[in-house]
């Protein structure tokens, strides 16, 4: 899983990345965009602790989410091309007052920073789709005398339908079904990308004063979260050790790092979850999309499992928990047989019996 930091600079990108993923990459000097940086981070998981007491393996993986600082939006053309490339942007916004940093527009608004981004992606997915449509345009012309013909013109009534929407400035998210965005995923419209947006404010200021719209307690149909944060003082935590770090926690109201808080919606965002693998040699997080089958998660681990799958044996969380270990789920027959098309649950315990 991957998220890709965004906004205009001196927003905050790099204060965020760093908070995200415990680097001290240096932050802006305010000069240019700013440059990519990377980094993969564990994703914290108490289950594996859990199965790493029964199994006393030689290692523990969890599973990871790779963040990325791309340079400021605004800074280069190549952006909206980097963007496109992503699977989710955590868009950061600055909220956070003072002079000693400059705002590229000299303003601190970042409603308007947020509307100046939207309108820049619905622009870029319009002229987007506008191609697209000159070019169906020419070839359904011909008539249905090949094969793509049928399918061409479908993609053609669904953009047409969407071109006003864009040109009134709507993000295609809120025009197209579930069904049409898959259809239309290929083009990686930005205006479809499930989005995380950080509203940067100042180490004093009271995020309840932002009157931002609660976070969903159901987020599996959610593709927009918009939080408010202290970026600065959330880097900072993130350099401190567990001791300090409950603290610092509780020092300033916060119950729990930004860390967590961001992959967990991340999760959801993207609807993405976990299962796991236990064996004396290794315990490990992996993650797969909600929904994917057993066939689906074995390829996760290998293509060779997938290829040569014959049962999973899953314990699920809950009966694992309650046995206390494989062995005791096993023999209290709580251990299930499932084929290829089962669908997995988040915390399902895997086994893959395969003839790879
Ligand atoms: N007061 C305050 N300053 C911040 C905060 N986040 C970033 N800054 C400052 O804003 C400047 C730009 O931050 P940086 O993370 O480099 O911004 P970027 O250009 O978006 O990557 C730095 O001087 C930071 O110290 C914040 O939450 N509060
Ligand atoms: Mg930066």
């Amino acid at each position: 899983m991957k998220l890709a930091l965004i906004g205009p600079k001196f927003s905050g990108k790099t204060t965020v990345f760093n908070a995200l993923t415990g680097a001290n990459v240096e932050l802006s000097d305010f000069s240019g965009a700013g440059r990519e940086h990377s980094r993969e981070v564990a994703v914290p998981d108490p289950r594996l602790e859990r199965l790493a007491r029964d199994w006393k393996p030689k290692k523990v993986t969890p599973a990871r989410v790779e963040f990325l600082d791309l340079p400021a939006y605004g800074g280069s053309e190549k952006f909206f091309g980097d963007a496109r490339q992503q699977e989710a942007l955590v868009r950061v916004v600055r909220a956070f007052g003072g002079d000693a940093v400059p705002h590229p527009k000299d303003r601190i608004d970042w409603r308007a920073d947020l509307e100046d981004l939207e309108t820049d992606f619905v622009l870029q997915d319009l002229a987007m789709v506008e191609r697209r449509v000159e070019k169906l345009q020419q070839t359904t012309k011909r008539g249905p005398s090949y094969k793509a013909y049928k399918d061409e013109v479908a993609e053609l009534e669904t953009l047409l339908r969407v071109k006003p929407a864009l040109e009134d400035g709507v993000p295609l998210k809120r025009t197209l079904n579930p069904e049409e965005q898959e259809k239309l995923s290929g083009f990686r419209f930005l205006t479809l990308k499930p989005t995380l947006t950080l509203v940067n404010i100042g180490d004093e200021d009271d995020p309840a004063a932002f009157d931002l719209p609660p976070v969903p307690e159901q987020l599996d149909d959610v593709d927009d979260v918009i939080l408010a944060i202290r970026g600065r003082l959330e880097a900072e935590l993130a350099q401190l050790d567990d001791e300090d770090r409950a603290v610092f926690l509780a020092d300033f109201g916060l119950s729990e790092p930004l860390r967590e808080r961001v992959i967990r919606l991340s999760y959801a965002l993207l609807g993405q979850q976990s299962f796991l693998t236990g064996g004396p040699k290794e315990v490990r997080a992996w993650t797969v999309r909600r929904g994917a089958t057993a066939v689906e998660a074995a390829r996760v681990i290998h293509s060779d499992i997938a290829r040569g799958f014959i049962r999973a044996e899953v314990v699920s969380w809950s009966d694992y928990v309650a046995c206390g270990s494989w062995k005791a789920a096993k023999e209290a027959k709580k251990m299930r047989l499932e084929g290829k098309d089962y669908v997995m649950q988040d915390g399902d315990v895997v086994e893959f019996r395969h003839g790879a």
